[in-house]
């Protein structure tokens, strides 16, 4: 069949075409197991992908995400796996709220109408997902449940109200937890966060801070990079707390350090301005107002603002005793210090600490050092260092610290907190950065939080059998400093569970990375509508074997869930204690430089894609852009590349399917059969072991390129057949089409992954490089196996290496075999 009369591949009839037959088939539908039934029963894998947020329509980066994690599910499918694929929508909170807010529509109404439209785009791509398990964060039938372990949460003390301080963003009028705020800024906005004082919801993820740490081990492989920022946010210190004893107020101040070694160097003391000794300390004195002004001045700037240089302070009068020296210290409050760390005060040691310092050298203050490199004073040792000297090397040596001098840091770290300890003023103790997570949040798109404020009974929890509480339908939801919640004075007013009384609904929602912390085992047992889910059922699907999702979410929903996890498993809801198993981070998108994204104006829509090239070829061009893990710049060429690519397959496939199908006997050994078992090879191995995405699609290319024009020639079926097989997970529904018109009754993507045969690897023949005098003349097709006068006649042969051969005398014959043959001349 000539190229003219092969049929065009035309992508939009194909791919509407499976995508319905998918549909009606159940393709992608995996059933649970009868509950009970142990997890290592039958072959089954959950693949995942971070779940997207409905604030518009797909992009390109979900596009990237899902086809990911599509060619995943068919590679695993096809290899004997029962694979999990689920979709949903993380649709309360802000994302969608703030789209919705914009648009000028009820969150509610833009949030679904966004789903639909996601929906469909996402069918469109033609991914492979078990759409019997679609959730969506915001429909009662989900939050009911977030509601329920909110609740068990609260009845382990590990969901609390206080008043805090907290980052109040004042352009979207609501708190955010430690983690939504970057460099001073909301996370979200980019508006600078301010301080406020709130009564608020927190989990206690304080708890398991140590165990957040410690079970890094049980998690099978997530990128070092993730694991690296999980663990700095934790921030683990070792060090000591320390007794400042304070005369004029009678009362012990506890500071901690990581440096008791520099005890004799603390020669002034620091309280954070939101201390609550520094109202008692400067009552009725001369320093009152100055020092509360300047209280009030700090309370009112950032945290990353207070730890940049330029510290400033003021004196309290008073004076704290330095329990080794015993010596009185001045007691100075300054913002650099932080009241959400440690305990809000600091011994400062001005020679061995950079910000101590500076307010030293500012404000006047002793400056003594006790720390020396050792070695120093020696004949030939190092020069004293300048101060402040930093360095915490376990070779440096205390120095004007009495009984302690000479010992190493580490050995005047022990000795110094045992003899603190002794009398009762010091002990060892460790530190975390991290905070409790703060969940409420005031505004109206979220789930509620399911409690009653009543006056007599306190803080009262919504019985399990009254949930869900139901997001009342506002018509006021703009934010406003409190939550909109709270103007529904239907809904809040309500009766005490415990006493009947009246009593008043919490009017706080819940912060969104709430629900996205076990949607995931959700997807496990979505229909459940008696429990959360099923243990057992839950049990033989997770934790989740592949999870991929962006880098930007390492931190937040990847510690949250882990958090989850952990208290689930303690509360006996679950049978592990890590919510992913292993975890790839996948690289952004960009255009002409920038990341693509609609603010800078250089989105290409997947829809406009499809539209023209087919889903098959936008799929295939997305992988083909380089590793997945790297960011990469779209080319918009790209698409259409990939998509003539297609067209290739296509003929020649066609092409192929015209020889008769392979007797019993099978394809036997030709050139095209062994073509077919390495890029057989090269696919399996890049996609199962080597978790690459970008070098298979060139593999196929490859065998695509032999097949071209050599349609007739033995084993042509199966390598087309091959090939087909090999593109099925990045191209399906052209797969489908080919593989049907190939005589197969039962589709590809339930096709068994082909194997390679060892033995058909290589090549029958290489190709043969041509040297004149070590300079590349040409390259040859050679047999594998011709001796080596045989290359060298192939050599000579060669018309571009003759053109060098004229008028010189060949002096020698060098033969590299299977390589190259080089031909000394003069
Ligand atoms: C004395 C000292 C001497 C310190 C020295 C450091 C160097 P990490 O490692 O991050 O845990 N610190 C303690 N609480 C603080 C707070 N609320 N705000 C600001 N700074 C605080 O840091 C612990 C060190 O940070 C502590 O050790 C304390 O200063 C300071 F040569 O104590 B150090
Ligand atoms: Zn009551």
């Amino acid at each position: 069949m000539s190229e003219q009369q092969t049929e065009r591949y035309e992508p939009q009839a194909i791919e509407e075409k499976w995508q319905a037959r998918w549909a009606a088939d159940g393709a992608f539908v995996v059933p649970n197991p009868p509950p009970g039934t142990p997890k290592a029963s039958g072959k089954h894998t959950y693949v995942l992908e971070m779940l997207p947020y409905p604030s518009g329509e797909l992009h390109m980066g979900h596009v990237k995400n899902y086809t990911l994690g599509d060619v995943v599910a068919h590679f695993r499918r096809r290899n004997g796996f029962s694979v999990l694929r689920p979709m949903g929508y993380d649709a309360f909170g802000l994302p969608a709220e703030n789209a919705a807010i914009k648009e000028g529509g009820h969150p509610g109404t833009v949030t679904r109408r966004n789903i639909a439209r996601i929906r469909e785009q996402m069918q469109r791509m033609g991914w492979s997902i078990d759409w019997s398990r679609e959730l969506s964060t915001c429909e009662p039938e989900y939050y009911r449940w977030t509601q329920w372990l909110f609740l068990r949460f609260f009845e382990k003390g590990l969901a609390y109200q206080r008043e805090a301080a907290v980052n109040w963003c004042p352009n979207d009028q609501t708190v955010l937890a430690n983690e939504q705020v970057v460099e001073g800024c909301c996370e979200r906005c980019g508006a600078e966060v301010e301080a406020r004082s709130l009564e608020q919801w927190f989990f206690k993820i304080t708890d398991y801070a140590q165990a957040l740490l410690d079970e890094m081990e049980l998690i099978e492989d997530w990128p070092e990079r993730v694991l690296t920022m999980q663990r700095n946010w934790i921030g683990r210190s070792e060090g000591a707390q320390v007794q400042f004893h304070c005369r004029s107020l009678g009362v012990d101040v506890p500071v901690f350090t990581t440096r008791p070694d520099t005890l004799f160097g603390a020669t002034f003391f620091v309280l954070a301005p939101e201390h609550p000794l520094v109202a008692q300390l400067v009552a009725g004195s001369e320093h009152e107002a100055e020092v509360l002004a300047y209280a009030r001045k700090a309370a009112g700037r950032s945290t990353v603002e207070r730890q940049e240089k330029g510290k400033d302070g003021v004196f309290t009068g008073h004076t704290v005793t330095n329990p080794v020296t015993g010596r009185e210290i001045p007691v100075w409050v300054a913002d650099y210090v932080l009241m959400g760390y440690g305990t809000g005060a600091i011994m400062a040691v001005p020679a061995h600490d950079e910000r101590d310092f500076a307010f030293a050298e500012q404000y006047g203050l002793a400056i003594d050092r006790v720390i020396t490199p050792a070695g120093v004073g020696e004949p030939g040792g190092p020069e004293e260092p300048a101060l402040p000297y930093v360095s915490s090397s376990e070779r440096d040596l205390l120095v004007n610290s009495g009984a302690y001098d000479g010992l190493s840091s580490p050995e005047g770290k022990k000795a110094v907190v045992a003899a603190l300890a002794e009398r009762g003023q010091g002990e060892e103790t460790i530190n975390f950065r991290l905070r409790d997570w703060l969940l409420s949040r005031q505004r109206y798109w979220g789930c509620p939080i399911p409690i009653v404020h009543c006056e007599s009974c306190g803080i009262v929890p919504v019985p399990d059998d009254q949930l869900p509480v139901v997001l009342p339908d506002v018509t006021d939801f703009l934010p406003k400093g409190r939550s909109p919640l709270a103007a529904a004075e239907e809904w809040v007013a309500t009766t005490c569970p415990t006493c009947g009384g009246p009593a008043r609904r919490e009017t706080d929602t819940m912060d969104t990375f709430v629900d996205s912390s076990w949607y995931y085992i959700r997807y496990a047992d979505a229909q459940n509508h008696d429990a959360a889910w099923d243990r057992s059922t839950v049990d033989y699907w997770l934790p989740v074997n592949q999870y991929i999702g962006g880098i930007e979410h390492a931190i937040l929903h990847l510690l949250y869930s882990r958090f989850f996890v952990k208290v689930l498993n303690d509360l006996g809801l679950v049978g592990f204690r890590e919510p992913f198993a292993r975890l790839f981070t996948q690289g952004m998108i960009y255009r002409h430089g920038a990341k693509m994204s609609k603010s800078k104006g250089n989105v290409v829509s997947p829809d406009e894609m499809i539209a023209r090239y087919g889903a098959d070829a936008t799929r295939l061009y997305i992988l083909f852009m380089g590793p997945a893990e790297q960011d990469a710049e779209w080319q918009d060429t790209g698409v259409e590349g990939a998509f003539r690519f297609l067209n290739r397959l296509w003929r020649a496939v066609l092409e192929a399917a015209e020889q008769p199908a392979d007797g019993p006997a099978g394809p036997g050994d030709t050139p095209l059969v062994r073509a077919a078992h390495r890029a057989t090879h090269k696919v399996t191995d890049d996609i199962g072991r080597r978790f690459q995405f970008n070098t298979p699609i060139a593999a196929v290319m490859e065998l695509v390129n032999e097949l071209t024009g050599h349609a007739s020639e033995p084993g042509a079926r199966f390598a087309a057949e091959t090939a087909v097989s090999l593109v099925q997970p990045y191209a399906p529904h052209l797969a489908e089409e080919l593989w049907a018109r190939l005589g197969h009754t039962t589709p590809s993507y339930s096709a068994p992954w082909p194997v390679a045969d060892p033995a058909l690897l290589t090549s029958d023949t290489f190709e043969l490089v041509l040297q004149v005098n070590g300079k590349v003349r040409d390259r040859v097709e050679a047999a594998v196996g011709l001796a080596n006068e045989e290359l060298v006649a192939l050599a000579k042969a060669s018309e571009k290496v003759q053109a060098h051969l004229a008028g010189v005398t060949i002096r020698k014959e060098i033969v590299v075999p299977g390589k190259l043959v080089n031909l000394v001349v003069g």
